[in-house]
């Protein structure tokens, strides 16, 4: 199982919805051109979807849940976790969110992918990928995490780099 998690309107709910539209075998009829809208996550949402033979399972849980996270970890082996690139006043608190995450028990076996969301947005109304790394020093995190981390920017509106992620998943899926 594959969890997906971030703060508060990070964009985890828009890439789930395209990942089914993209990988999803009913998801045909849905329309490709139109942004799926969302709304604030409050509980889960669970997505599956076959990729070659591999059946992919993603459960969301709402930023406003984070108080609860825990209670999935169990069957996590492989954790997406989603920053904003246009907001940094959550920065803080994302990376904190994160923190907690790579040194939870449960998770010392975990792999974790992070996403930079929104890359779509012009420059200058978000941060790059180099700012948003040195606010939290990623170098850090990857260097004295146990737990293999990875990162990629994404759109989940444009639907760019969701190849990697579903790669990513696929070389660890159980
Ligand atoms: N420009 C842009 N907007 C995005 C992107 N991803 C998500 N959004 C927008 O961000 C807002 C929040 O997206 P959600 O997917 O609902 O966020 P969430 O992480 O599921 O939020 P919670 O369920 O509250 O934890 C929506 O208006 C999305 O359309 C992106 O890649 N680019
Ligand atoms: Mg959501």
């Amino acid at each position: 199982m594959t969890l997906l998690l971030g703060a508060k309107g990070v964009g985890k709910t828009l890439l789930l919805k395209q990942l089914r539209a993209i990988y999803a075998v009913k998801a045909a009829e849905e329309d490709d051109e139109a942004v799926p809208a969302t709304i604030a996550t409050i509980g889960t949402n669970l997505v599956s979807f076959t990729v070659g033979k591999e059946a992919i399972t993603v459960r969301e849980m709402g930023g406003a849940m984070a108080p609860i996270w825990s209670s999935c970890f169990e069957d996590a082996q492989n954790v997406l976790f989603m920053f904003d690139l246009a907001n940094r006043q959550q920065t803080a608190a994302s990376c904190i969110l994160l923190l907690e995450l790579i040194s939870s028990p449960e998770l010392q076996k975990a792999r974790f992918l992070l996403l930079f969301n929104k890359i779509d947005i012009e420059r200058d109304m978000r941060m790059t990928i180099i700012e948003l790394s040195s606010l939290i020093r990623l170098d850090d995190i990857v260097a004295t995490s146990k737990q293999d981390v990875s990162f990629t920017e994404i759109s989940a509106r444009n639907k760019t780099n969701l190849d990697v992620i579903v790669d990513w998943i696929a070389k660890g899926a159980r």
